[in-house]
């Protein structure tokens, strides 16, 4: 990784960060291709059809119209993820235990923060921060900078540190003096691994994009409805009760990131894990009596909260059903 301007590789690295690119393009190149996907997915995923959210996809500038140029980060959730591997831990996805448990949001914003404020000590910028928080197109936006392609499952992989990492972007108000790294080659080739291996068949190989309806990934975080019957295949899964996984683990370009790397998981991504390893009725006997602010309060300050109790609680019916 180099430099950012004034700030060091190595005080990237202290944030979690493994990579950066820049780009003054403010215009993403997918915008028809993901206009195309919405008719048929924003319905399982209403904030990304809200009109306003959809025009500021459409350009950095719709969204913040001094927006002139982006640097995206890759902070990596590998060494968190290794560890999940090594104890054969698929029930809660990575990037969700990957921040030591906390909620990658609020991590990713002070450390973003931080950098910007940095680069304004000599730079008279104004800058804007996105962390999977803002209505723009996040992998578009990194693969513009450079970071990597869109692989056949949907995410954005780069050659170096495969997909285990989340993309924080900064956006600011002027053009820097920096390089933008060339565009990533498509190096996915006639691997067909994460569609073969996806139990509910969610990947749209023509498109490289996802079914949104399909995906255990948006019914066991963004489907907040006690109701909503799992997908048809999710019994093939490995009991996934928070996020999904399996698309990456069986990634080629996440074997060699991840086979040099130290598994690291902090204390309470620990205890989150053992919390989660338990037979699913013993999980349902925690939250069964809780309120749903109950719930919402053991899950505070971290990601885990976000189907809520009804859906958390209908997610980990269907395994005991299973089993
Ligand atoms: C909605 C959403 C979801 C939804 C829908 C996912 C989806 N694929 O759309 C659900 C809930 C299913 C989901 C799941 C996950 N998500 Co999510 N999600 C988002 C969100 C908010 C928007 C994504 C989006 O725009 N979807 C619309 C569709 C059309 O976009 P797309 O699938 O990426 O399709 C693009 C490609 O097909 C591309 N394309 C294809 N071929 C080509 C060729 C060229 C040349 C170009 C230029 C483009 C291109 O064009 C399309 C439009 O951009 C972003 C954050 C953000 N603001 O961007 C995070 C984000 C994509 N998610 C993220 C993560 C980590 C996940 C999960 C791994 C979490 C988990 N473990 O459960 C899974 C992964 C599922 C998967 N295989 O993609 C990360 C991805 C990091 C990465 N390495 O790519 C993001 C970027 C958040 C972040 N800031 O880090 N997610
Ligand atoms: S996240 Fe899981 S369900 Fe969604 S596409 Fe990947 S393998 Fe399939
Ligand atoms: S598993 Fe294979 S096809 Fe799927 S994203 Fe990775 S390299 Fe591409």
């Amino acid at each position: 990784m180099k430099d950012l301007l004034h700030i060091s590789a190595a005080e990237l690295t202290e944030l979690g960060i493994v990579d950066w690119g820049y780009t003054s393009e403010t215009v993403p190149r997918s915008f028809e291709k993901f206009k195309k996907w919405l008719p048929d997915n924003g319905a399982k995923l209403p904030f990304m059809a809200l009109e306003k959210n959809v025009n500021y996809r459409s350009d950095l500038k719709a969204w913040w119209p001094h927006a002139r140029s982006a640097v995206v980060f890759l902070f990596s959730y590998a060494p968190a993820k290794k560890a999940l591997l090594e104890e054969k831990q698929y029930r809660v996805a990575g990037y969700a235990l990957g921040f030591d448990g906390e909620d990658y949001h609020t991590v990713m914003k002070e450390r973003l923060h931080l950098i910007g404020r940095k680069l304004q000590e000599k730079y008279p910028l104004q800058f804007r921060h996105s962390h999977d928080t803002e209505a723009i197109l996040e992998r578009d936006l990194a693969y513009r900078s450079g970071l990597g392609w869109f692989g056949k499952n949907a995410l954005l992989i780069n050659r170096q540190h495969g997909s285990y990492f989340m993309l924080g972007s900064l956006i600011f108000d002027q053009e820097l003096e920096l390089e933008t790294n060339s565009l990533s080659a498509d190096h996915c080739g006639q691997c067909r691994a994460c569609i073969d291996a996806c139990p509910t068949d969610a990947i749209n190989i023509e498109t490289r994009t996802l079914v949104a309806a399909k995906c255990i990934s948006t019914w066991t975080i963004e489907d907040r409805s006690a109701e909503s019957p799992a997908p048809v295949g999710m019994e093939k899964g490995r009991g996934e009760v928070f996020g999904c996984d399996i698309c990456q683990d069986v990634c080629p370009w996440n074997q060699k990131p991840i086979a040099h790397i130290k598994p690291q998981l902090g204390t309470r991504a620990r205890e989150w894990m053992r919390w989660f390893e338990r037979p699913f009725d013993e999980i349902a006997n925690d939250v069964l009596p809780l309120t749903n602010r109950a719930y919402l309060r053991l899950t505070s300050g971290t990601a885990l909260g976000r189907p809520g109790r009804p859906s958390f609680i209908r997610t980990l019916s269907f395994w005991m059903k299973k089993n």
